[in-house]
């Protein structure tokens, strides 16, 4: 069977996945797309040939007939009434991080998921997916570190253009708030924001460099630079420091090269390229586990989760002090998924 899918929103990430799942992956059609700039959905479908239908609005590409399974791609504030509207619907979605912008929105999606009954929601958290963090997660859990005691992190983009305000927090460190309590098969239980000299290079009166510190139910304490402005490169770093030894995330495959008296490896500059195979994986997956009427990636409430530690990091660098991070109890209704965190 050819799942049917309708994309929301054809911008930078929209395009990219609808790209791959024609060109690149298997089981899965494009048939509508939209955009609030129409002009944007009708070069996608001209520029890419597909046979795709193009619709007024998000909601009519969820209610159309023809439509299996929606992807959400637009702008994060547009994120919740769309997956709502697809529960609503009893569609399957994907949706890009931010599941919502507010924790209040994400857990309003729960309780709707949990009110239909059946899981539908994935949240486009694709590090669960990558195969350097898949090989830093099987070492650990092998026990060849022993217990973690420490997790260095760092997530730098060369530039971040229309960042502004907590966007770091918000649009970037939320990928290490999902991975890594995957990673380490653990939740949080505070944070604390320390703030750097600033670099010159920020721009929109944006706060550059942030160290963030995690503290996990088991005790681990995680620190991370996240440094959006770094000029040289997109570069994300993991390191465990476990009891009897270190892991690190593996480097991305590049040649070594000697030459002009250099030894030297690219380092990518764009993360759409540092994580292409990880966004195949992940749009394979879930394309494959939906024609199942499976859902198996990062859930509805992984995407809560992740937006109510965001909310707690970003009160913790405007009051300078240490955090709670308090969840309720995951509903037992998010068991069967087996990307279970606790
Ligand atoms: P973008 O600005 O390039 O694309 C967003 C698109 O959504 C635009 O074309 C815009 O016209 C459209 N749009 C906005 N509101 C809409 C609405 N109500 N109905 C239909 N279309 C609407 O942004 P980008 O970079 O593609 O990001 C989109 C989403 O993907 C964001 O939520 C972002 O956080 C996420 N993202 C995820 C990444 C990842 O690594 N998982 C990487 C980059 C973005
Ligand atoms: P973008 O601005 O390039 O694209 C967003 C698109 O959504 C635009 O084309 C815009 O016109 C459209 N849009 C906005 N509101 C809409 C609406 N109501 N209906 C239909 N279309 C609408 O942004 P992007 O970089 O593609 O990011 C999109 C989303 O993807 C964001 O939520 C972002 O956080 C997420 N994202 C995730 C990753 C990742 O690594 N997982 C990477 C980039 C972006
Ligand atoms: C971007 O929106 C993403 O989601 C990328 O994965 C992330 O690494 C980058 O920092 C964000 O700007």
């Amino acid at each position: 069977m050819t799942l049917r899918i309708g994309v929301i929103g054809t911008g930078a990430i929209g395009r990219d996945h609808i790209r791959r799942i024609t060109n690149d992956l298997t089981g899965g059609e494009i048939v509508a797309v939209t955009d609030v700039n129409a002009e944007s959905a009708k070069n996608v479908v001209s520029e890419l040939h597909l046979n795709a239908k193009i619709y007024e609005n998000g909601h009519d590409v969820i209610k159309a007939d023809d439509v299996d399974a929606i992807i959400v791609t637009s702008w994060g504030p547009t994120h919740e009434e769309f997956v709502l509207a697809s529960i609503a619907a009893g569609k399957p979605v994907f949706c890009e991080k931010p599941l919502a912008t507010t924790a209040e929105g994400c857990k309003r999606i729960v309780d709707a998921e949990v009110a239909h009954g059946k899981q539908l929601v994935q949240v486009g958290f694709m590090r669960r997916f990558d195969k350097s963090y898949r090989q830093l997660k099987k070492i650990f859990d092998e026990g060849k570190v022993g217990e973690a005691l420490v997790v260095h992190c760092a997530h730098r983009n060369p530039t971040a253009p229309g960042f502004s305000g907590d966007m770091a927090i918000t649009d970037s460190f939320v990928h290490e708030i999902d991975v890594l309590r995957w990673l380490l098969d653990d939740d949080y239980v505070s944070c604390q924001v320390i703030l750097p000299r600033n670099t010159r290079f920020a721009e929109n009166g944006l706060q550059d460099p942030h160290m963030i510190l995690l503290e996990t139910k088991k005790g681990i304490r995680i620190d991370t630079e996240v440094f959006v402005n770094c000029k040289y490169g997109y570069d994300i770093q993991c390191q465990i420091v476990g009891e009897t030894g270190i892991a690190n995330l593996p480097e991305p495959q590049s040649v070594l090269m000697r030459s002009e008296a250099k030894l030297s490896t690219e380092i990518y500059v764009d993360w759409k390229d540092r994580f292409i195979d990880s966004y195949d994986v992940e749009l394979q997956e879930w394309i494959d586990s939906t024609v199942k009427g499976e859902m198996n990636g990062p859930s509805a409430w992984d995407g809560y989760v992740v937006a109510v530690t965001s909310d707690a990091c970003v009160e913790a660098k405007h009051s300078g002090g240490i955090v709670a991070i308090e969840l309720p109890e995951r509903p037992a209704f998010y068991d069967q998924g087996n990307n279970k965190v606790l």
